[in-house]
């Protein structure tokens, strides 16, 4: 067997990305194999099930969301490299009581409706550059997804994996059952071109009209517009999903809908579509709220604020300005 890197090598060999932002990458990393345990002993550790309590995005937390915020929360807190964090699952930032170095948003536990069901839920961070001349505010959280320094998500599934991306490029590592992580997937690139689409078909009722026609010519298969048949996915994890895509190509949709029309969409901006739309335009594909728009351009207004998701294949995601 060939020896594969391990992230410390990979790191250590990357020039490009500032030390300190490598410190923070593996204090995240090691919290994940933290997480990774826990979400594996699921039941034997009596941690799956409802924390009986509502969190700041109005939804249900699960017990193993409050388990895996903690752990992030505090791996983050002991890393001299960070000034402040904020996570999906905490009202307000915290800080550290350091100046300078970095911020860190992320969302401990995504997809965690699944995890009682033992499919496939993850973990998405991304750190961004702390104001050197005072403690962060919340203001100072609100940078456009470009000043993203380092964005990364572990996807705890049938292998437990690593894909990252710092100064250029995207790399997936596989954690080893010793808990390293290994270099199994080298400079990943998104196919330009897919027939493969993921979107939640039980919201087709309130999605607007491009969105509707958009995927009306999907399912026309070779009989359509298209001119070619497509296969449809949804995990419900958005990790797992997004990690598909990273891996064969593919386009995933969580579109504006009229459910509830003050919200602009169902995923965070700070915590889910940026790191996940840097790491898809670092291997290639395109990250919109609209099949045009580039979520990295967007100036975040809040802390939790919403946006609609369009990313993946270039070409895919070309199609659905199209349509509009
Ligand atoms: P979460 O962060 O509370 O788990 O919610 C986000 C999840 C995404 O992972 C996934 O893409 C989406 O919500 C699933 O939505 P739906 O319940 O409509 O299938
Ligand atoms: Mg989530």
């Amino acid at each position: 067997m060939t020896t594969l890197k391990t992230l410390a090598d990979h790191l250590a060999a990357e020039r490009t990305a500032d030390n300190a932002v490598k410190d923070v990458v593996v204090v995240i990393a090691q919290a994940c194999v933290q997480i990774s345990r826990v979400v594996a002993s699921g039941a034997i550790s009596g941690s799956l099930g409802a924390a009986g309590q509502i969190n700041v995005q109005d939804e249900e937390q699960k017990k193993l969301d409050i388990i895996t915020n903690d752990i992030l929360r505090d791996a983050l807190k002991a890393c001299p490299a960070v000034a402040g964090l904020a996570s999906e699952e905490l009202e307000a930032i915290e800080t550290t009581g350091q100046v300078g170095g970095f911020l860190v948003t992320f969302d401990p536990l995504d997809g965690s409706s699944n995890v009682d069901v033992n499919v496939s839920v993850g973990t998405i961070f991304s750190v961004l550059p702390a104001p050197t001349d005072h403690e962060p505010t919340e203001a100072d959280f609100l940078l456009p997804g470009r000043r993203q320094v380092a964005a990364g998500y572990v996807v705890y599934g049938p292998q437990t994996m690593l894909v990252l991306t710092l100064a250029k490029g995207v790399f997936g590592f596989t954690m080893s059952a010793e808990g390293e992580w290994l270099l199994t997937h080298d400079a990943v690139a998104i196919s330009a071109d897919t027939a493969e689409f993921a979107i939640n078909m039980s919201n087709q009722r309130h999605w607007a009209e491009p969105v509707r026609r958009y995927i009306d010519g999907c399912l026309q298969g070779k009989d359509g517009p298209r001119g070619k048949n497509f296969n449809m996915r949804w995990v419900a994890s958005m990790v797992a999903d997004v990690h598909r895509v990273m891996m064969r190509g593919g386009i995933f949709m969580y579109p504006w809908d009229q459910r509830e029309p003050d919200k602009p969409g169902k995923l965070r901006l700070l915590y889910e579509a940026n790191p996940m739309s840097l790491i898809v335009e670092r291997a290639g594909g395109k990250a919109t709220t609209d099949g045009k728009t580039a979520i990295l351009d967007l100036q975040p207004t809040k802390l939790h604020q919403r946006v609609p998701v369009v990313l993946g294949s270039a070409n895919e995601v070309d199609q659905v300005a199209a349509t509009a």
